[in-house]
């Protein structure tokens, strides 16, 4: 896929070969993340955290990561134990959000989910293991950045992922499952929380690790809430239009579960509209840096183009 990015009226139009970056980072990616957790006793939960983290996914929040650090002027080298850190983070909320207790589903990424396969006690643990590794990979083996921004990267890291992110939306998420009343701003609410806090995270880290100004982290900011409340929106519309091959998970949850989506309050074509829209906007706030967004451009684009 070569896609085609408006860099502003200053600059032409560059083409950016999307799926060649993309394949290229996955495959950096994986590498790391295999070497980043070795087996040793007690085997079980290590085989289980390995399990998940291990089972393929797009990558999308470490290749965010990277491409914004290196927006921000710093290295891939610099990021990848953070961008890990986000993966096993991630995985670590499909495992817990997969559970008897939460959505309970059964298959995740194309696999059997994490408690199917080791049971709710070892799936439970496994989540706690990539959490708490997840901030221990870090502090512990990032190089070549100075300790005020390595403190910075695991303060917004840990803020994203609890009560007042991640944590805080799968819980208004599950207040809000059965009830047909749910209104426009408790949506946002919930996704800017579950989906749009990790992602923003992704973006934000990348550039503090990079040691970039307050005012980029700003702009970088704005443009991963965007980006994220899209993601989002395309998920809920995937889930009612992608077969369960395509999405590697069950199809149709949100109307089985009786959820309020962003589909069942615009519609189908109102809500790729609004995905459109925001990614739009989005774009519009890295028009400061250049060429140097091509990758994070394209990538927004991405986000409404996907089929999984
Ligand atoms: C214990 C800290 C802690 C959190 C648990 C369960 C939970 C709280 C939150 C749920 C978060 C969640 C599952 C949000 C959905 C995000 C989402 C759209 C996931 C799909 O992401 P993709 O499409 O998946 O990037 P792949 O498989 O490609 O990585």
């Amino acid at each position: 896929m070569v896609l085609a990015t408006e860099m502003g009226s200053s600059q032409p139009e560059s083409s950016f070969d999307l799926s060649t970056y993309l394949a290229k980072r996955k495959e950096a990616i994986e590498v790391a993340l295999d070497s980043a957790l070795p087996v040793i006793y007690p085997e079980k939960i290590y085989e289980a955290m390995r399990y998940s983290l291990l089972a393929g996914g797009k990558r999308l929040r470490p290749i965010l990561c990277l491409a914004s650090c290196e927006l921000a002027g710093g290295t891939t080298s610099m990021a990848m134990p953070t961008a890990c850190a986000l993966e096993m983070i991630h995985t670590m909320s499909l495992i817990h959000d997969d559970l008897p207790a939460m959505d309970n589903d059964d298959y995740r990424r194309g696999k059997l989910t994490n408690h199917k396969v080791y049971g709710d006690d070892i799936a439970i643990l496994a989540g706690d293991a990539l959490l708490t590794y997840a901030f221990e990979f870090i502090a512990t083996k990032t190089e070549n950045v100075p300790p005020q921004q390595v403190l910075q990267t695991i303060a917004h890291l840990g803020r994203a992922s609890g009560a007042g992110g991640l944590i805080g939306g799968q819980v208004v998420d599950v207040e809000s499952e059965g009830k047909t009343d749910v209104s426009l701003e408790t949506l946002n609410y919930i996704h800017a929380h579950k989906t749009g806090a990790l992602l923003e995270a992704c973006v934000v880290c990348g550039a503090i690790l990079a040691s970039a100004s307050e005012a980029d982290l700003q702009r970088l900011s704005r443009f991963a809430k965007n980006i994220g409340l899209a993601f989002q929106i395309i998920d809920d519309i995937l889930d009612i239009t992608a077969t369960q091959e395509e999405l590697g998970k069950t199809a149709g949850k949100d109307v089985q579960a009786g959820k309020v989506t962003f589909p069942s309050l615009w519609g189908i074509e109102e809500s790729r509209r609004q995905a459109s829209q925001l990614v739009a906007e989005a774009k519009a706030q890295l028009a400061v840096f250049g060429s140097k967004a091509l990758p994070l451009l394209a990538i927004a684009d991405f986000i409404t183009s996907r089929s999984n």
